[in-house]
């Protein structure tokens, strides 16, 4: 174990994380289940509903138990491959959304004071309409945008919307999420994603990715097995994550670094002949380009730039060469190399060549490139799409490596203050505060001549807007299927449970349908989304009644199988070791050293931000069941290392001031040996600034508020950790 290891004992006892989860509901659901349904069982009627969370993007399938029209049981899907038969906390939290005081209710216009005033939809739609018309005639449909979260029907009904006024520009939150990665892995393999098979490993090492944390049941589920199966689980992070609870060795690393440690021990297996050399012939490309490039990649090297003694990195990659092919680096999701850094895609892209270096594409216990499954083509017009948009999306020529279907939204940010973008939608969104620097994204969104934002309560991003057009929950709206990859790809669906509370919210396929006929464009949605969803279901052999009975529906013949040839869809048809894209954006033909961050000058600590098991970004911490956990444990201190607090006389929830050129705040710290010296770790889920947000308003530090804009190069992600702190004692 590194130095900094602690004990599996001193770890769980010190662990509030670990504490509150358990307090939460995630180690004895069974329990917690039968109590709460005792607790909570009406005499009346009661009805199950199959749906999925919304709490996060894994949309867990689970049964919905409502009594007397009121929710009462929420019990995870067993057939649903990322509930596997359990929800996590924010699972059962998050389902209070539908019943919050700070629900919007009705449509909302800013009036020239500033103050928003209920209107009708007809008035929301006929102003709405008339402005992006005026707009369009003057500008160009280039100049509107849109920005949404991937969820099942938010994507159909933005894309579509977009696409039918004529525009290219639709943005995901990706930018600041997994851009970075996604766009580095396909340079290198031709996909966005793999899936680690964790389970069946021999090694699997965690590169600032943590299951535990940023939770997937199913993959706790895997991570669980994999210890008990003896598998060397390896965490990677900064900071000791709660999933170190399951891993043998903790290397903490200098955030930022891990390209260094990816590429040191790339070279310590090229250099003694450890990796797959029979693989890397036949399916690569280029490789011996970089095996020259990163000759000077050694341990030594390496040290100096992640502190980690050169003999770990040693010792790690043989230890790797020995467990291979049944072992890998898991592709991670944001925390180091989503959107993180100057190096974050070129980080991502070295991870898929180490994992190539190991030949585990498709082997047990490796990497698998698995396939998911998809609506077929639909025959009725009515569904036919829009034009196709031949104008290019704002942003793909800056930052051409970016994932065309993401897109770079904080350049999208840029395009509204410099007047390119005159009008933009947010659906699912709190882009201003969640996205780039808050101050700076407020300023650039101001300029925009018409802001519309869809959400279901006073987000910061609503805060902003011309118009405020309120949702129902998702437990009162149904949605198109969610089509689903993995190992056995899947269909699910989320069902309404609940009757709408709120008479004067609407679902998102109305919303945009209405919206799409009051800007000129309602040609394109003469369907309703049941309609749709029917069509998409039969081009698998499914029909919407049969899957709302079970809610999840799974491909068993489809399944991934293990040893089937990879396939990697990159412009070479192989591997690429060196990628012409990556050489054309500006880059080095193959991933090489590149300093992460700006330099940390003295007295500077660097900042890392981090999911915790209980919250989800920015949208649960208004719910008043899961703020009570992260209250009660002291989840929204920052945390900094014992080493750093002696150095500046801070002892364990002192209150301390976190602070840089951008913003300055005060909070109670944790102080803890479970992070390295020189970090500061903040929550990412703090820090609210909507006042209509009474639970979670002005509690705690808002990561983003410390991170300047700037946009990572080729890649166009929001370097949410290019940044430093100074921190020090309140009165010192
Ligand atoms: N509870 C919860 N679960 C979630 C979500 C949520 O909001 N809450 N969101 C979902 C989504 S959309 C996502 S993207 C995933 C995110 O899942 P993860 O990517 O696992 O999320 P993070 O917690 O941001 O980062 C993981 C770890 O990276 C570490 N880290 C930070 N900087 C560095 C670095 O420079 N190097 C290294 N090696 N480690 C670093 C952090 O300390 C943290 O422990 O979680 C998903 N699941
Ligand atoms: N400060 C901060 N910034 C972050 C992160 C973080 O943890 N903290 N995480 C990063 C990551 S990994 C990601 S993926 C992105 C996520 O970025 P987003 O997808 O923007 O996620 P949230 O910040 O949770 O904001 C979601 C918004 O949707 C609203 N919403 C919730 N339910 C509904 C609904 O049913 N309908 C509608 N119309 N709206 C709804 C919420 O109230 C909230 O305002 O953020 C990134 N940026
Ligand atoms: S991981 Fe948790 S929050 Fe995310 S969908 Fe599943 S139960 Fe909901
Ligand atoms: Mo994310």
């Amino acid at each position: 174990m590194s130095e900094n290891a602690i004990t599996r004992r001193s770890f769980l006892a010190g662990s509030a994380g670990v504490a509150a989860v358990a307090a939460a509901g995630f180690t004895g659901f069974g329990a917690w289940q039968q109590a709460h349904a005792d607790e909570e069982a009406g005499t009346g009627r009661t009805d199950a509903v199959h749906t999925l969370c919304n709490a996060c993007s894994s949309k867990c399938g689970y049964t919905a138990y409502v009594v007397d029209g009121k929710l009462t049981k929420l019990i995870g899907d067993e057939n649903n491959p990322n509930a596997e038969g359990h929800l996590c906390a924010r699972g059962y939290g998050y389902s209070q959304i539908a019943y919050s005081k700070d629900r919007l209710t009705d449509p909302l216009k800013k009036n020239a004071q500033g103050k928003f005033e209920a209107i009708t939809w007809d008035q929301a739609y006929a102003e709405i309409g008339e402005k992006v018309k005026a707009i369009i005639a003057e500008n160009g449909p280039e100049a509107i945008g849109l920005v949404q979260d991937p969820r099942p029907s938010g994507s159909y009904y933005c894309n579509r919307f977009i696409a039918a006024l004529g525009s290219p520009n639709t943005y995901t939150h990706g930018a600041a999420c997994n851009l970075s990665k996604a766009s580095g892995i396909t340079q290198a393999i031709g996909t966005g994603d793999w899936v680690s098979d964790v389970a069946n490993s021999q090694m699997t090492m965690f590169i600032g990715r943590s299951y535990c944390d940023g939770i997937r049941p199913s993959q706790v589920a895997a991570l669980e097995r994999a210890h008990e199966n003896g598998a060397y689980i390896v965490m990677v992070d900064p900071r000791c994550n709660n999933s170190t609870v399951f891993a043998d060795e903790w290397v903490p690393i200098t955030p930022g670094t891990d390209l260094a440690l990816v590429l040191a021990m790339s070279n310590v297996l090229i250099k003694n002949h450890l990796y797959d050399a029979e693989f890397v012939a036949a399916n690569s490309v280029g490789f011996d380009d970089w095996a020259v490039a990163i000759e000077g990649c050694t341990p030594a090297w390496a040290e100096q730039l992640t502190g980690i003694p050169a003999n770990t990195i040693e010792s790690l990659a043989a230890r790797f060469a020995e467990a291979a092919p049944a072992a890998s680096i898991e592709p991670s999701w944001r925390g180091a190399y989503g959107c993180a850094y100057a190096n974050s895609g070129e980080t991502a892209r070295a991870v898929a060549l180490f994992n190539t270096l190991l030949g585990c594409w498709n082997q047990p216990g490796g990497a698998l490139l698995t396939s998911g499954i998809s609506a077929g083509k639909l025959d009725d017009p009515r569904f036919a799409a829009p034009p196709k948009v031949e104008a290019k999306k704002l942003g793909s020529e800056e930052y051409p490596l970016a994932s065309a279907s993401m897109g770079s939204a904080v350049y999208a940010g840029e395009m509204a203050k410099t007047g390119a973008l005159k009008g933009m939608f947010f659906y699912y969104s709190n882009m201003a505060v969640g996205y780039s620097n808050p101050a700076y994204l407020a300023d650039a969104l101001s300029n925009l001549e018409l802001m519309v934002v869809c959400d279901v309560q006073m987000s910061e991003t609503a805060m902003l807007a011309d118009y405020v057009l309120p949702e129902t929950s998702y437990l009162e709206r149904s949605e198109l299927p969610e089509f689903g990859g993995g190992r056995v790809p899947y269909v699910a669906l989320r069902s309404q449970v609940l009757d709408v509370i709120h008479p004067n919210t609407r679902s998102c396929d109305q919303i945009f349908t209405e919206l799409a006929e009051a800007c000129g464009v309602g040609e394109y949605f003469q369907f309703t989304q049941d309609e749709l969803a029917e069509a998409q279901l039969n081009t698998v052999g499914l029909t919407l009644e049969g899957l709302r009975q079970v809610g999840t529906v799974q491909f068993p013949d489809k399944a991934f199988v293990y040893g089937k040839q990879p396939t990697f869809n990159t412009p070479a048809k192989k591997v690429q070791f060196t990628s012409e894209a990556c050489a054309k954006a500006g880059l080095s033909p193959c991933p090489v050293w590149i300093e992460p961050q700006d330099p940390v000058g003295e007295g500077e600590y660097r900042l890392v931000g981090g999911k915790q098991a209980i919250m989800t970004h920015t949208q649960t911490a208004n719910v008043p069941e899961l703020m009570n956990i992260a209250e009660e444990y002291g989840l929204m201190r920052p945390w900094i290392s014992v080493a750093d607090a002696e150095a500046l006389g801070i002892k364990d929830n002192d209150e301390i001031v976190v602070e840089n050129d951008l913003h300055s705040g005060t909070s109670k710290v944790r102080v803890t040996e479970r992070i390295s010296p020189g970090v500061v770790y903040l929550p990412s889920h703090y820090g609210c600034t909507s006042p209509e947000q009474h639970t979670a308003y002005g509690k705690g530090l808002r990561i983003m508020d410390y991170v300047p804009f700037h946009i990572e190069p080729a890649y166009g992600s929001t370097m949410s950790q290019n940044t430093t702190v100074r921190i020090k004692k309140v009165g010192a």
